[in-house]
């Protein structure tokens, strides 16, 4: 058989799991769901999707076996029962979860000879099968090797290494910053709105051009050390971190974010004074 062509069996029909089966069928790829709660597989089926009855009928289909549940949980309240027919098969897993949650759910499929590769979305449902999205996998190479090519019509696959930890490590790290700078824009929008301002010109011709400027010089700079670059002052830094919190006080708008970046910057400053 082709590769390409493996049947692949979803566990999951939340917004994500509909989203991924959705750019499989679009690529032409055979595949089977399966959801907790029934009847939420119809436009799928109606697209060429089978949907099984069950988690052992959707496994027993053959080929690979994809999981896009709630968290860890699920994933082991679904898989437990199931886990005399997924031995011998793989199981590739897109759940959110932490680093300890996926070394110890590959430990726990290998013992009972699954194979196992864990991922983490980069894409958000509207996005999956996109240019920008990609899918970060962890584990063996061999194994990544294999699945690329099947998966491929969800997002670009990108190995991050044999940890199977290492996907949801990043995964994570990447949406920390993806928050900080989500509440980061809401907090703007939210000063603007407070102040009377155009939120929607505010965002156009302002936060989205200085937050596509600032964007790379952020990325490249930072750092996990409180060391300090030259040209940067952290006074200068924390009084205007000041500003933004007189700002917001005068607005009514809560100030959280802003007053825990000035408390790490006076750490910094603390750390330039004693040497
Ligand atoms: N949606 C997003 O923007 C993000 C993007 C990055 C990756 N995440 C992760 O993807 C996983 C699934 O997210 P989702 O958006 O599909 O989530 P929901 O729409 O809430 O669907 C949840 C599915 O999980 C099923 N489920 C929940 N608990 C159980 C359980 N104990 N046993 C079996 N299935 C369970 C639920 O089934 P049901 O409620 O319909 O019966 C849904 O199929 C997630 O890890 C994100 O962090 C998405």
């Amino acid at each position: 058989m082709n590769i390409r062509n493996e049947r692949i069996s979803i566990l999951g029909l939340g917004a994500m799991g509909r989203a991924l089966a959705s750019a499989l069928l679009e690529a032409g790829r055979e595949v089977t769901v399966w959801n907790r709660t029934p009847g939420k597989a119809g436009e799928l089926v109606a697209r060429g999707a089978r949907e099984a009855s069950s988690v052992e009928e959707a496994i027993g289909t053959g080929g690979l076996t994809v999981a896009c549940l709630l968290d860890d949980v699920s994933v082991r309240e679904t898989l437990a029962p199931a886990m005399r027919k997924l031995a011998g098969g793989t199981l590739v897993n897109l759940t959110s979860g932490s680093v300890r949650q996926a070394r110890e759910l590959a430990g726990w499929l290998e013992g009972h000879g699954v194979r196992f590769l864990a991922g983490g979305i980069m894409a958000v449902p509207p996005t999956v099968g996109t240019e920008g999205a990609f899918i970060l996998y962890s584990g063996a190479r061999d194994l990544f090797d294999r699945v690329a090519p099947v998966l491929g019509p969800i997002g670009r696959p990108h190995w991050v290494g044999e940890d199977p930890g290492f996907a949801a490590l990043y995964d994570m790290a990447a949406l920390s910053g993806m928050y900080g700078m989500g509440a980061g824009a809401d907090h703007a929008v939210a000063l603007v709105h407070a102040e009377g301002g155009d939120v929607e010109t505010f965002k156009r011709e302002v936060l989205r051009p200085w937050m596509e400027q600032m964007l790379p010089i952020t990325v490249d700079g930072a750092d996990v050390s409180e060391s300090v670059p030259d040209e940067y002052n952290p006074a200068m830094q924390a009084t205007g971190l000041q500003s933004i919190l007189s700002a917001s006080g005068e607005a009514g708008v809560p100030a959280d974010l802003a007053g825990h970046l000035r408390a790490s910057l006076w750490r910094m400053r603390r750390a330039v004074a004693a040497g």
